[in-house]
């Protein structure tokens, strides 16, 4: 794809080309077997010609895409006058193995559960376990001295300047969280498998509270910078480059017919922002009518049984911040009609969100409706 689609946001997938709003047939099914997304199952936002995961495998050895052969520079920004005292450098042979990180990971490594959603679109691409390192252990090694503000990162781009896709953080973002946030992580794991091509395998850059542009695939490496503001590639396309991601609710199994004064079945995720999750709201309309009540009742799902075990950062209240969670809920019957449901969130503020707000580039939050005749 050309960098003007790819600043957009625009994608190579199928469903994400069908920009109908109610395309629940067209969504990718957020963990259909559990909790977790499989890999496969993942939405993919990417761009690359050719796609760095589809090149002939000999060209993915050779350019560091294989496990073998990966490898992380960690080293002053070319362009400003960043002092980096011990650079982890392809050239000083000094850059991170694949090995070495897994290594690392044995003694420093963290886990923790994210979903990726694209500020673009209105559906997750998928909920993952990741595991990795702190990007913080890293940076250290490579002894930074002065002059660092920013922290900028690509990864393989077929060594063509005008497919470089990079994201940055604030160098205070890499180093430290709040209590209870999570660390910005250099994964090698997804799901307690190695992270595929596709998903941006062998390492990729996670950034828990960002949408997907920040959560760097095939990643290869890290600049710092004295650079002061956001230049990622998404500064293109009108995209907001810091908003974290936001508490809404989405359906994802709804009848579109059912019989009159029987009871249906109502199904949805929701994603867990900044502000958490506290509930999910109902609310059934006739068609074409304004307003209407919101109603308390969904189940919100989770977790599951065995979460203690998988040893996971920041799961102690649920659901955790960042992550997709499901609902479900069982309504009465309807007398016969034509109506609307619509579904939505209560932060823990005790604020409906999304509000909603019009602000669809820093990450997209309409209330969903869903049309339902009653028979
Ligand atoms: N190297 C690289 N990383 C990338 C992208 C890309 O095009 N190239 N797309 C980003 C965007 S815009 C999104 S929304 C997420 C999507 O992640 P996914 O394809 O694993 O769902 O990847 C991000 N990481
Ligand atoms: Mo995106």
């Amino acid at each position: 794809m050309s960098l003007d689609t790819a600043s957009e946001g625009l994608v190579s997938s199928g469903w994400l080309a069908d920009g109908r709003p109610n395309a629940l047939h067209s969504q990718p099914q957020i963990g259909l077997h559990g909790f977790l997304t499989p890999q496969h199952e993942w939405g993919d936002v990417e761009r690359g010609d050719p796609l760095p995961y589809t090149l002939p495998p000999e060209v993915r050895h050779k350019v560091g895409l294989t496990p073998e052969t990966w490898s992380l520079e960690i080293v002053a920004d070319p362009d400003s006058d960043a002092m980096v005292e011990a650079p982890l450098s392809k050239d000083k042979e000094t850059a991170i193995t694949f090995d070495q990180l897994v290594e690392l990971g044995k003694t420093q490594g963290v886990k923790y559960l994210k979903g990726v959603t694209c500020n673009n679109l209105g559906e997750p691409l998928g909920m993952g376990l990741w595991e990795g390192v702190p990007l913080r252990v890293l940076v250290w090694m490579a002894k930074p001295v002065a002059n660092i503000r920013r922290v900028l990162y690509h990864g393989y781009h077929n060594d063509d300047p005008r497919q470089l896709f990079q994201s940055t953080l604030p160098i205070w973002r890499v180093l430290e969280e709040p209590p209870g946030e999570l660390p910005i992580l250099v994964a090698y794991k997804l799901n307690g498998e190695f992270i595929s091509g596709r998903r941006g395998g062998p390492v990729r850059m996670v950034v828990p509270e960002a949408y997907g542009f920040k959560n760097v695939k095939w990643l290869q490496r890290v600049l710092l910078s004295n650079e002061p503001g956001a230049n990622d590639t998404y500064r293109l396309g009108n995209n907001d480059l810091d908003s974290p991601m936001k508490t809404f609710a989405r359906f994802l199994t709804v009848p579109r017919s059912v019989a009159a004064n029987a009871q249906f079945a109502i199904r949805g995720i929701a994603q867990v922002g900044i502000s958490g999750l506290s509930k999910v709201q109902y609310s059934v309309r006739h068609r074409g009518e304004d307003g209407g009540d919101w109603h308390d009742g969904p189940e919100i799902l989770g977790p599951p049984d065995d979460l203690a075990h998988w040893g996971v950062m920041g799961a102690d209240a649920w659901p955790p911040r960042w992550t997709v969670v499901h609902w479900q809920h069982q309504l009465d019957g309807l007398p016969a009609g034509e109506y609307e449901l619509r579904c939505r969130t209560i932060d823990r503020n005790g604020i409906a969100q999304p509000m909603p707000r019009p602000f669809a580039k820093g990450g997209r939050a309409e209330i969903q409706t869903h049309p339902l005749t009653v028979q």
